[in-house]
C-alpha cells in the first residue's frame, strides 16, 4: 500500500515541489492550499505520474476549516505517513519599530499557529499508528535575524522550538520530527514579502544563483525516505554564494 504525504502550501513554490516529488516517488498526496484552481491544476499532473492526489482548499489561519477538512478525510486518506508544515510566507521587511500590524498577524496566525493547527490535527494519529514523520518548513531566517526581518525571523524561530519541542514530545514513538531550514528560494515568496511588487522581488536574486524549490524537495524527500531508526533532526540548505540570512555575496 502507498504512503500518504499532506502537504500544506502546495500551491506554489516549495511545497508544489515536494508534493511533485513525493508524488514521483510512490506517495499518494493530499494537496492544500487557499487557490482551489492551482490545487486542481496541480493535482491533475500529478496524477499523471501514477499518483492518487487529493485536493483540498482551506486557510491554515482558519482552524474550523482545517479541522473540518482533516476530520472530513475519507477513510481511505486518514492514516497520514507524512506531514510537510510548509505554508507560509514573509510579509513586509520594515524596521520591526515601523512594522505593519496586519502583516505581522499574518505571519504569525500562517507560519507559527497554522503549523500548529495542522500538526494537532495530525499528529495523534500518527502516535496512535506509532509511526509518522512531520516535516516542518523552518529557514536560516530563524537561526539569527537579519534587517528588517524581525517578526518573520521570530516566527521561523518558534518553528525551530516547535520542532524540538514536538520531536521531545513524540520521542516514545516511531514518529520523526525534521526542520527544513532553506535560505534563498527562487519562488513567490518575495513577490509576497513586497506585497506585489515583482521588480523588486526579482532584485533579491539578482547577482547570485538562488535555490529552487526542487532543491528543498529533495532534502525533504531524503529525511522522509531515511531508514526507520534514523531521524534527520535538521537541514540547514543554502545557495553556494549565501553563508547566513544576512551574508550573501552577489556578482
Ligand atoms: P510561495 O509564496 O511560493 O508559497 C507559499 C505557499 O503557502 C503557497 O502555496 C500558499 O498557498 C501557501 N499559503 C500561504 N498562506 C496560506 C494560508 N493562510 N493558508 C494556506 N496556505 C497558505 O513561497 P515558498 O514556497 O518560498 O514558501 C513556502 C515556505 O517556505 C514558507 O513557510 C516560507 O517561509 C518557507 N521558506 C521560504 C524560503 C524562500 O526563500 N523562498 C526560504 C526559507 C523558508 P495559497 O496562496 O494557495 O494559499
Ligand atoms: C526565507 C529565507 O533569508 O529570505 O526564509 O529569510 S530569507
Amino acid at each position: 500500500m502507498k504512503k500518504i504525504a499532506l502537504v500544506t502550501g502546495a500551491t506554489s513554490g516549495i511545497g508544489e515541489a515536494c508534493a511533485r516529488k513525493l508524488a514521483e516517488n510512490g506517495y499518494n498526496v493530499i494537496i492544500t492550499g487557499r487557490r482551489a484552481d492551482r490545487l486542481d491544476a496541480i493535482a491533475a499532473e500529478l496524477r499523471t505520474v501514477g499518483a492518487q492526489v487529493l485536493a483540498l482548499a482551506f486557510d491554515v489561519r482558519d482552524r474550523e476549516a482545517a479541522t473540518a477538512a482533516i476530520e472530513g478525510l475519507p477513510d481511505e486518506w486518514r492514516e497520514i505517513d507524512v506531514l510537510v508544515n510548509n505554508a507560509g510566507g514573509a510579509w513586509g521587511l520594515e524596521p520591526e519599530y515601523e512594522g505593519n500590524y496586519e502583516d505581522w498577524d499574518t505571519m504569525i496566525d500562517t507560519n507559527i499557529k497554522g503549523l500548529l493547527t495542522m500538526t494537532r490535527l495530525i499528529v495523534p494519529g500518527m502516535v496512535e499508528r506509532d509511526r509518522g514523520h512531520v516535516v516542518n518548513i523552518g529557514s536560516v531566517a530563524g537561526d539569527a535575524a537579519y534587517g528588517g526581518g524581525n517578526v518573520y525571523c521570530a516566527t521561523k524561530s518558534a518553528v525551530k522550538a516547535l520542532s524540538d519541542g514536538l520531536r521531545i514530545d513524540v520521542a516514545h514513538t516511531k514518529v520523526r520530527v525534521t526542520n527544513i531550514k532553506p535560505g534563498l528560494v527562487e519562488t513567490n515568496f518575495s513577490v509576497t514579502r513586497f506585497h506585489g511588487d515583482k521588480e523588486r522581488a526579482d532584485g533579491v536574486y539578482k547577482g547570485i544563483k538562488p535555490l529552487t524549490g526542487k532543491d528543498i524537495a529533495e532534502s525533504v524527500y531524503y529525511a522522509v525516505s531515511a531508514p526507520e531508526h534514523v531521524q534527520v533532526a535538521e537541514i540547514l540548505i543554502l545557495a553556494t554564494h549565501q553563508a547566513s540570512g544576512s551574508v550573501i555575496f552577489r556578482k
